[in-house]
């Protein structure tokens, strides 16, 4: 049986995704670890404090669970990363690297890291953004996500490490906060909803950004680790998408729920980051070489959060 250790479960995603790995291959063959201490939820015997910077700790949990893959999903994201772009360029770099070693070393099968649409810069194509293109990206986190996809393709190619990433768009869940990117406004717009407050938006009305609903990004993530090993192409990291769309389009859409719901535009520096990313992106590598297709657009995705958001 494999055992799997994520790394950073605490987070956004990491939650989720470790919620959905123990009900696919049982909660004790899921070990969540996280430099910050545990909700009720993931506070038992199967959780262990890692700062996935210090590489000891991690041989000790990979050995004491005997885990054959990791997850590592511990990162800086943009908007907190360039207020402190020294320590996200060492968390996202040492963080990948010491977890690249630890598969070299111990013959792990598989490892996933996740990368993002931040790779790509000002002169990247916009729309559509394919696969292979210019990337230039101009912000730390996305410097260390490009870095990062060309280590995860040496290690592969030098080393056989199996290793499988997808370039996040923008993540859309409900279940937990998100922490420090320039997609949040997406997430923190249905809470003011749900409160019956107006929002204050920090990127202008009419920024177009990729994004998706959690719950396709999870079924992605699980479906390219669950995919035959020859059928993953690109070893860098995969171009995913589901939606794209604006804060005006997204307020509109939660109008079809609270019609009186209002948002305001106040765009600070997340403003030009988001300028610099693509507003929609070609993933059809991902649907062509493992069958990626995603499920919730906007409309169906803002139901769904609004209709959980109130059951709470
Ligand atoms: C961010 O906004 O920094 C992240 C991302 C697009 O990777 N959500």
């Amino acid at each position: 049986m494999k055992k799997i250790l994520i790394i950073g479960a605490c987070g956004q995603l990491g939650s989720e995704l470790t919620f959905e790995l123990r009900k696919l291959f049982g909660h004790e063959n899921v070990i969540a670890s996280d430099i910050n201490a545990p909700k009720m939820d993931l506070a038992d015997e199967y959780f262990e404090h890692l700062d996935v910077l210090n590489k000891e700790e991690l041989n000790n949990i990979i050995d004491k669970h005997n885990i054959s893959e990791i997850y590592n999903l511990a990162a800086i994201l943009s908007a907190i990363g360039e207020k402190n772009p020294k320590f996200a360029w060492k968390l996202n770099m040492e963080g990948l690297i010491n977890t690249l070693d630890v598969a070299k070393e111990k013959n792990l099968t598989k490892i996933y890291w996740p990368s993002s649409i931040a790779v790509f810069g000002p002169d990247t194509p916009r729309k559509n953004t394919p696969q292979d293109t210019i990337m230039n990206p101009n912000t730390v986190y996305g410097i260390s996500k490009l870095a990062g996809e060309r280590w995860c393709e040496y290690y592969f190619q030098k080393y056989g490490v199996d290793i499988r990433s997808l370039r996040y768009p923008g993540l859309i869940g409900y279940k937990s906060l998100p922490g420090g990117g320039t997609t949040d406004y997406a997430v923190d717009i249905y809470y003011k909803a749900i409160s019956g407050k107006n929002f204050e938006c920090f990127l202008n009305k009419d920024t177009y950004l990729p994004m998706m609903y959690m719950a396709d990004a999870i079924k992605a993530t699980i479906d390219l680790m669950q995919a035959d090993k020859e059928d993953i192409q690109i070893r860098s990291s995969y171009n995913l998408a589901a939606i794209s769309f604006t804060p005006e389009e997204i307020s509109n859409s939660i109008k079809k729920t609270f019609p009186d719901f209002e948002i305001t535009y106040k765009p600070d520096f997340r403003q030009a980051i988001a300028d610099s990313w693509p507003d929609s992106i070609d993933d059809s590598k991902a649907r062509e070489d493992w069958g990626w297709n995603h499920e919730y657009d906007l409309d169906r995705m803002t139901e769904d959060i609004l209709l959980n958001l109130k059951r709470r």
